[in-house]
């Protein structure tokens, strides 16, 4: 089986860049998998993350059945599949990884400690590989749905250096990632000072999300540092993203 941190770790070494696709379930259609794993076979993207803020039903599992059931070479050809969980409900041995996270920029308890207690009986009866995330969540022009469901306030964006700090006391923590997240359909994506900032004071991968709605959205932030980038909602809105010169 392949160690996905690893191969992170060394895309990072490489200074290759990675893109997660995020499909949300409750979004997706499963009749329209098919289409969805064509359009991202064809895309840059290296991985698929799933989750949500609010799912809760298993429809994970089946959709992960359909992703591999369409994705080539009998769903061995499938892009690596991670968690990204909303909450402990959300986990399936269908996937490959998840994506540990403590919502770090917040000071809500049960998305700092108390969810990752709850899921590990649940992780427990699992294969998948864990991979612990700080999760930070910055201020992005409106209130997004994570910031609603999680009950925390966003790190303001006028304050780089203490998102900064949160960064780095993730990683001293232990954290094996850092995420820099605007939210879902954010008005603003993570600014380019504040990913640059993060990205050369930090030694692990760092993943930025939210808000990204062109290509040279994604462009901007690899330039500024970021390791992985994830794209949800651009790409929810229209599968040739990736096929337009924009
Ligand atoms: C959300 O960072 C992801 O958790 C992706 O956000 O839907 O705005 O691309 P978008």
């Amino acid at each position: 089986m392949i160690n996905i941190y690893n191969q992170i770790l060394k895309s990072k070494a490489n200074k290759e860049k990675l893109l997660a696709i995020l499909l949300d379930p409750d979004k997706v259609d499963l009749n329209q998998v098919e289409i969805l794993i064509e359009k991202t076979n064809q895309s840059p993207a290296t991985h698929i993350f799933i989750g949500g803020s609010l799912v809760q039903n298993n429809i994970i599992d089946e959709l992960i059945l359909r992703i591999r059931q369409v994705s080539p070479f009998g769903g061995r050809g499938a892009l690596p599949i991670v968690l990204f969980p909303g909450n402990p409900a959300q986990i399936s041995n269908e996937a490959d990884a998840i994506l540990f996270l403590s919502l770090i920029s917040g000071r809500n308890p049960d998305f700092l400690i108390e969810h990752q207690i709850q899921a590990v009986p649940i992780l427990k009866k699992t294969n998948l590989e864990i991979i612990s995330t700080g999760y930070i969540l910055i201020e992005s022009g409106t209130e997004t749905a994570v910031e609603r469901v999680s009950k925390t306030t966003p790190l303001a964006r006028n304050n780089p250096e203490y998102i900064l700090q949160t960064a780095q006391a993730g990683e001293l923590l232990g954290n094996k990632l850092i995420y820099l997240e605007a939210g879902s359909g954010a008005k603003k994506a993570v600014s380019k000072e504040i990913i640059q900032l993060v990205s050369q004071n930090i030694d692990i991968p760092l993943i930025v999300g939210g808000g990204i709605v062109d290509l040279q959205g994604i462009q901007n932030a690899y330039d500024a540092g970021a390791d992985l980038v994830v794209i949800g909602t651009a790409f929810e809105n229209d599968l040739n993203f990736f096929n337009q010169n924009r």
